[in-house]
């Protein structure tokens, strides 16, 4: 295989998870802006997410948060995807919107507390089992405000506790990905703050236990892409939440914020070799006042540029610049291929996909947004500010 074929090829294979949530009317505390045509049910979420691959090629599974999409029957929830040519991908616990949760889930100081969340997390493994997934994803909203308001400590105790019993749940192909997040809802200590706390709790817990680096849960200025290289290198970069932030947690489209920066993280996937089912491209993203659909198509060809850009890297040129100490001839080696326009080369593979090589005009084309305002009246909540 050529160079350009090999790259081909990766860029073909690539698959984007897009989130459930992302397809429902979102918004910030301060108000949810409801868009027509957004999804009712579950189900319609699924014809969306079709829609999104069905233009893209490559993004062939949707994650599920329970309880926002909960249904009497997951099996059919999976058949109703692939009807539509997707498949159920993570399913997303939620502890954190119960008034139960207020001092924490599975860290809480109260025993009860802590069964309730556990029992959740179980059933998100049984969801698992009904609907095919491989990956039960945990995002703990879980720490405290004030000095003193609970045993730090103590908090990690249950933590470990807690995670032990879902990973001792777990079938053969399921995994655990714990997300780390530095702050928020908590402002004093947040159990799980960080990659190094994540990776601690799944090297206790076995390989099955992964990490997942959500782009928007760092302090500004992290070097995000050291972190990828060094959970790759340690075999548990479980998967990635895209999205871009300013400066909290904004969940805005992937690439939008900083795209030298995704450029950065894919080079260390490629590096690492990371481009494999291993590890889970989703997205983790919130439209608020974009059009939904055409926001995801556009954040799954943002993730597709940067792969193109990190795969198109002169790896052997830039080894030779690194061992000889040419600082800015390595440089000059990543800038390269970062300024390289790609898009031609994704509108190649995307005709070689018998796709059409714009799916942003494809989409809108379609019709399929008018005929969503036209049929659904009534859309739900993505969950968020509820
Ligand atoms: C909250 O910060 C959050 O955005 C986490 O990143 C989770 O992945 C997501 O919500 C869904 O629970
Ligand atoms: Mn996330
Ligand atoms: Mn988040």
């Amino acid at each position: 295989m050529t160079e350009l074929a090999a790259v081909k090829a990766a860029l073909k294979t690539q698959a984007v998870e897009t989130p459930s949530w992302a397809y429902g009317n979102s918004g910030t505390r301060f108000k949810v802006f409801a868009q027509a045509g957004v999804p009712r049910t579950p189900q319609e979420k699924l014809d969306d997410a079709a829609k999104v691959h069905e233009y893209t090629g490559v993004a062939p599974t949707v994650a599920l948060h329970i309880p926002w999409d909960r249904v009497d029957d997951y099996a059919a929830l999976a058949r109703h995807a692939e009807e539509r040519g997707v498949r159920l991908g993570a399913i997303n616990s939620n502890t954190f919107q119960d008034d139960d949760y207020k001092l924490g889930s599975i860290c809480h100081p109260d025993a009860g507390v802590r069964r309730k969340a556990v029992d959740h997390l179980l059933e998100c493994v049984d969801i698992m089992d009904a609907t095919g997934s491989r990956d039960l994803k945990l995002w703990f909203a879980d720490g405290t405000n004030y000095p003193g308001q609970d045993d730090v400590r103590g908090r990690q105790d249950r933590l470990a506790e807690g995670l032990a019993e879902v990973y001792g749940r777990l079938g053969e192909d399921q995994r655990m990905l714990l997300e780390y997040k530095l702050f928020e809802p908590a402002f004093y200590t947040t159990d799980v703050p960080d990659w190094g706390t994540a990776y601690a709790h799944c090297l206790k817990l076995g390989p099955k236990a992964q990490v997942v680096v959500d782009t928007g849960h760092h302090a500004p200025g992290t070097n995000i892409e050291f972190i990828v290289a060094t959970l790759l290198r340690e075999g548990r970069l479980g998967g990635f939440d895209f999205n871009s932030r300013f400066y909290a947690d904004d969940d805005l489209m992937v690439g939008a914020a900083d795209p030298f920066q995704l450029f950065r993280i894919m080079y260390e996937v490629v590096r690492g070799g990371g481009l494999t089912s291993q590890v889970a491209f989703m997205l983790d993203q919130c439209h608020n006042i974009e059009a939904k659909i055409p926001a995801i198509i556009r954040s799954v060809m943002n993730v597709q540029e940067a792969t193109a850009k990190a795969l198109l890297v002169d790896r052997a040129a830039l080894a030779e610049a690194q061992s000889s100490g040419d600082v800015l001839g390595a440089n000059a080696v990543l800038m390269d291929a970062y300024n390289t326009d790609v898009r031609p080369l994704l509108r190649e593979v995307r005709e070689e996909m018998g796709l059409d090589p714009e799916p942003l005009a494809a989409y809108a084309r379609s019709g399929w947004a008018e005929k969503i305002v036209a049929e659904r009246v009534g859309g739900q909540q993505a969950g968020w500010g509820a």
